[in-house]
Formats: C-alpha cells, structure tokens, sequence
C-alpha cells in the first residue's frame, strides 16, 4: 500500500513512520508513506502556494497549479491500471467523515494520494477537476489537513494484510464488527478494591463469550445505540437488548 501525501509540511510525517506499528510497517516494506512538499511544485521564486480569494474576503487559498502538478507527479510513475484505481482524497473539514466503509474502500486499493488541505480552504478546481474524495475526520476545525491525513494512514494500513500481528484480528475490533468492546482486565485479579470479574477467571470459555458479547451490547446500547441499527445482531442478541429496554431503534 503506498501513500502520496502531499503537504506543506512533509517533516511532520516522520511522526509516523519511524514510530510504532506503522513505523514498523514502513520498515518491512507493507507499506510506503511518501510525503511531498506541494512548495516543490511552485513555479515563482517564493514559493507561493496560496493566494487571495477572488471576491475578497479573510483567508488564504490553496492555488490549483502546484497541487495539480504535485498529484501528477505522484501518479507519473504508477502503471495506467492501477492509477485508475488509486483514490484521490482532500482532507478538509467539508468532506465525508471517515468511517470503516471508507477505511475499507481504501484499503482495497493499491495507494491513496492524500492531499492536505490548508488555509482557508482549496482552489475550487482542485474539488471539480482533480480529486475523487474529500474527507474530513470529525466535526470540528484542525489547522491543516497533516494530523486527518495521518488518521487516515493509519486506520486505512491496519487493514493491509500482516501490519497489524496475527494475535490481534483487526476485523473483530471494536467499531469495525459493529459494536462497541467489551471490558478488558489484566492482572492483578484484585486493585485497590476493584475487583476483575470472576467469570473471566472462570475458564469457562463459552460463559465468558456469553459475558463478552453482552457487555458490548450493553455499553454499545448505553453509549452509541446508533451503531445497534446497522450492527449484525442475533435474536438473543436482540431479545438481551429488549430485556435492558432497547426499543429495536425505533424513534
Ligand atoms: Cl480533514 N481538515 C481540517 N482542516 N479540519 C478538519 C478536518 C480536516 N477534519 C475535521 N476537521
């Protein structure tokens, strides 16, 4: 999986690619993260990637020359077939949030070009012209498109095969199979008068499925019902959720 990212900031990707899983990941060759300088395809002896707004107005704005040029550069190297499906995305906060359906659509594919917004926002034409997604990370307004960009990276590459160990299955983790996680407990048993639960100790490995399973119910009920309308539920699943006052999700 090779990610093209193209930032004002590209030193601000070493943050994840000598660190940690994805670190790691980069390391072994899973996955390559090449961060370009958007400034490298300025034409003027400045380097002026933004300018005024026409109409006037607060705010810089992305210029459309250095940042198509920039996607032009990255692609120029990829054969035809896997360009076609190589997604074009800008972080902005005007985009689609992330989710797993989005994580998963591009990860299915051979790379994604990741273009981080800034300043007030992007030339027009960079939207209608040259990008295929726009994606934003949550409800609220970030300085610049590096930090959405580096979520991206790194939902999307802990769906590339062998990134994440063995020992955990990505699939089965919280959100992506639909509901919330259960409880986690490690030693010690007992802790500052907390106590793990005894079901967990209990060897009893269908019991503590049954307990695992409905404490993601119950904590996915109390702290995002919303996934319980698109979570794959079981009738005892469901009939568990009746019995702790679920309404089925009816408004
Ligand atoms: Cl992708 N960019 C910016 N600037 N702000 C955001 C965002 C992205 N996602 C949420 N807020």
């Amino acid at each position: 999986m090779r990610f093209h990212v193209l930032t004002l900031f590209p030193e601000a990707f070493r943050i994840i690619t000598e660190y940690s899983i994805i670190g790691r990941a980069v390391e072994r060759g899973l996955i390559s993260v090449e961060a370009t300088d958007i400034r490298q395809f300025t034409t003027d002896r400045h380097g002026t990637a933004d300018d005024y707004q026409f109409g006037g107005g607060p705010g810089m704005v992305m210029k459309p020359e250095p940042v198509f040029a920039a996607v032009d550069a990255a692609l120029a190297n990829i054969q035809t077939e896997e360009r076609e499906r190589t997604p074009i995305a800008l972080t902005s906060p005007q985009g689609h949030v992330l989710n797993q359906q989005l994580v998963d659509e591009f990860a299915a594919a051979p790379g994604v070009v990741i273009i981080c917004g800034h300043y007030a926002g992007v030339d027009e034409r960079i939207r209608t012209g040259l990008i295929t997604h726009e994606v934003s990370i949550g409800d609220y307004v970030l300085t610049g498109g590096e930090l959405a960009a580096m979520v991206i990276i790194d939902a999307v590459s802990r769906f590339v095969p062998d990134v994440v160990g063995s020992e955990e299955n990505v699939r089965d983790d919280s959100i992506t199979s639909g509901l919330l996680q259960h409880p986690l407990y490690t030693r010690p048993a007992a802790f500052r008068g907390m106590a793990a639960p005894e079901v967990l100790r209990s060897g009893n490995h269908a019991e503590i499925e049954r307990w695992r399973r409905r404490q993601s119910l119950e904590r996915t009920l109390k702290l995002r019902p919303d996934l319980l309308a698109t979570a794959a539920l079981t009738n005892s699943d469901r009939a568990y959720l009746a019995s702790l006052g679920w309404d089925g999700g009816d408004v």
